[in-house]
C-alpha cells in the first residue's frame, strides 16, 4: 500500500492533545488548527501532521512513492464520530409522524403499541440478510456525511434471539463495511408486550440470560437503559447497569429526556461512560457528572424532530460536563444520518459555537465510546480516518446548513468516498 500524502489543506483541524481527557469548558473551542496543513499516512496510520513545508521537507525523498491528495481550499478534519445511534432496524414510522403533527406525543404512541414496539415487530420479522442490507445502506449514508465510526445499539429485538440477531448484524457490518461499528446492548429499551404483566421477569431475563451471553460472545462493549417514566425506573436501570458491569459491559444511559428522573445522577453513581439526551437533567445531576467525568451526549436532532426544546448545552459546558454530539439515528424520533446537520442544530438550538460542535463530534465523541486513543483527532499513531470538506473553514460545514459538504473520506488510510460518492 502506497503512502498517502494529503497536502495544503486550507484548514487542517487536528484536535490534537486531548486523547487522555475530553475537552471541557473553554477548551472545547481550541481545535488546534494548522493552516496550509498536511498529513502523511502509511499502512492506515497517521505518521505525521504539520504545516506543508515541514512535511514536504521531512518526506522529500519519498513523495514520489506516495499518492498525493491536493486539499487546497478545503477543510480537513478527523473522521466524524457518532456516539449514539440505533443503526440496525427494519421498517419505518412516518405514519407516526403524522400522528405527532396532529398532536399525539412520542410516549402516547409508544404506549398505544407503536413507537419502539412497532420497530421491534418489524425488526423481529426481518431476516438477518434484510436487516444487514437495510442497515448497510444507512451506513453508506453515514460515510457520505463524513462519519467514520458509529456506535450502534440493539433494543429492537427485546428477546434473547432478537437482541443477538441485531448485535450479530452490527458485528457483520463492522467486519464488512469501512465504517467502524461499536456495539451497545440495549435490551432495556422497552418491556416487550409478551412481558408486560411480568416486567421483573423481563428484567431478570436481561440480567441473567442476555447480558452474560452478549458478553460471552463479545457482541457489545456497552450496556444501555432507556431510563424514563413509563419505560425503566432509575432503580431498575441501576440493577441492569450493575449486572452489565459484572460482565464487563460499561454503562451508558438514556437519561432525563422527557422529565427530570434522576438519570444524570444515576450515570455518575454507576460510573457510566456517558449519559445521553439530558434535556431535563437537574443541576445536581450535571454537577455529579462533571465530577465523575461522565460525557453528556446531546442529541439536538431528536429535540428538533420531536419539536421540543433542545438540551441546555451551555449549562452542561458551564458546569464542566464534557459534551459530545450524536444523531440518535432511529426510525421514530431522529430519522437522520447527518451528523453535520446535527452540528448545525447544536449551534442554532443549543448555542454551541461551531468549534464546540466540531470538538463534540470528534474527540469528545471518541471519549464517549472509549476510543479516544485510536480516533477523534489527527495525531501520529492514530488511525488514518479523515474527512475532507469542500469548505474554506470548519465553520462553513455547519453555517451552510442542510448541505453535505463532504467531498472525500479516508478510512484506515484508504479513500472510501471521493467527489461525494462511495468508492469501495
Ligand atoms: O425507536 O423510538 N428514544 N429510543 C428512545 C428511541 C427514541 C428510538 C425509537
Ligand atoms: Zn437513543
Amino acid at each position: 500500500m502506497r503512502p498517502l500524502f494529503i497536502r495544503r489543506a486550507r484548514q487542517l483541524v487536528t484536535l490534537a492533545g486531548s486523547s487522555a481527557a475530553p475537552l471541557v469548558r473553554e477548551k472545547m473551542n481550541d481545535l488546534q488548527i494548522i493552516e496550509n496543513g498536511s498529513v502523511w499516512i502509511e499502512r492506515g496510520v497517521i505518521i505525521a501532521v504539520g504545516p506543508d513545508d515541514e512535511l514536504a521537507h521531512r518526506f522529500a525523498d519519498r513523495i514520489s512513492e506516495a499518492d498525493v491528495i491536493d486539499a487546497r481550499g478545503k477543510t480537513v478534519t478527523p473522521g466524524l464520530i457518532d456516539p449514539h445511534t440505533h443503526l440496525v432496524y427494519a421498517g419505518s414510522r412516518e405514519h407516526e409522524w403524522t400522528m405527532r403533527l396532529r398532536g399525539a406525543t412520542y410516549m402516547e404512541i409508544m404506549n398505544a403499541g407503536g413507537g419502539i414496539h412497532a420497530t421491534t415487530k418489524a425488526t423481529r420479522e426481518a431476516s438477518e440478510e434484510m436487516l444487514y442490507e437495510e442497515s448497510k445502506r444507512r451506513l453508506d449514508l453515514f460515510l457520505l456525511h463524513g462519519v467514520t465510526t458509529v456506535e450502534a445499539k440493539s433494543g429492537y429485538g427485546l428477546s434473547f434471539e432478537g437482541e443477538i440477531k441485531q448485535l450479530e448484524v452490527a458485528k457483520r457490518l463492522h467486519d464488512t463495511h469501512p465504517v467502524d461499528v461499536v456495539s451497545t446492548f440495549l435490551g432495556a429499551h422497552a418491556v416487550p408486550p409478551e412481558w408486560k404483566d411480568d416486567r421483573d421477569g423481563y428484567i431478570r431475563l436481561i440480567m441473567e440470560v442476555m447480558i452474560p451471553e452478549v458478553s460471552r460472545r463479545g457482541l457489545a462493549e456497552f450496556n444501555d437503559v432507556f431510563c424514563e417514566r413509563g419505560v425503566f425506573t432509575p432503580d431498575e436501570a441501576r440493577r441492569i447497569l450493575e449486572a452489565g458491569k459484572a460482565h464487563g459491559l460499561t454503562p451508558k444511559i438514556h437519561a432525563d429526556e422527557i422529565e427530570p428522573y434522576g438519570g444524570a445522577e444515576l450515570a455518575a453513581e454507576v460510573g457510566a461512560i456517558s449519559a445521553d439526551h439530558l434535556l431535563r437533567a437537574s443541576d445536581e445531576g450535571l454537577r455529579r457528572m462533571a465530577e465523575r467525568g461522565v460525557i453528556g451526549v446531546l442529541l439536538p436532532g431528536t429535540a428538533f424532530f420531536l419539536m421540543t426544546q433542545a438540551a441546555d448545552a451551555r449549562r452542561l459546558i458551564d458546569n464542566g460536563v464534557p459534551v459530545a454530539l450524536a444523531t440518535d439515528c432511529n426510525p421514530g424520533s431522529s430519522p437522520t444520518v447527518s451528523l453535520p446537520l446535527v452540528m448545525s442544530l447544536a449551534c442554532l438550538h443549543m448555542r454551541m459555537t461551531p468549534a464546540e460542535a466540531l470538538a463534540a463530534a470528534t474527540i469528545n465523541a471518541a471519549h464517549a465510546i472509549g476510543r479516544s486513543h485510536v480516533i477523534g483527532s489527527l495525531e501520529p499513531g492514530k488511525k488514518a480516518d479523515l474527512a475532507i470538506f469542500n469548505a474554506a473553514n470548519y465553520m462553513q460545514i455547519m453555517y451552510y446548513y442542510g448541505v453535505n459538504h463532504t467531498e472525500m473520506v479516508i478510512k484506515d488510510g484508504k479513500i472510501v468516498v471521493n467527489e461525494g460518492k462511495v468508492c469501495i
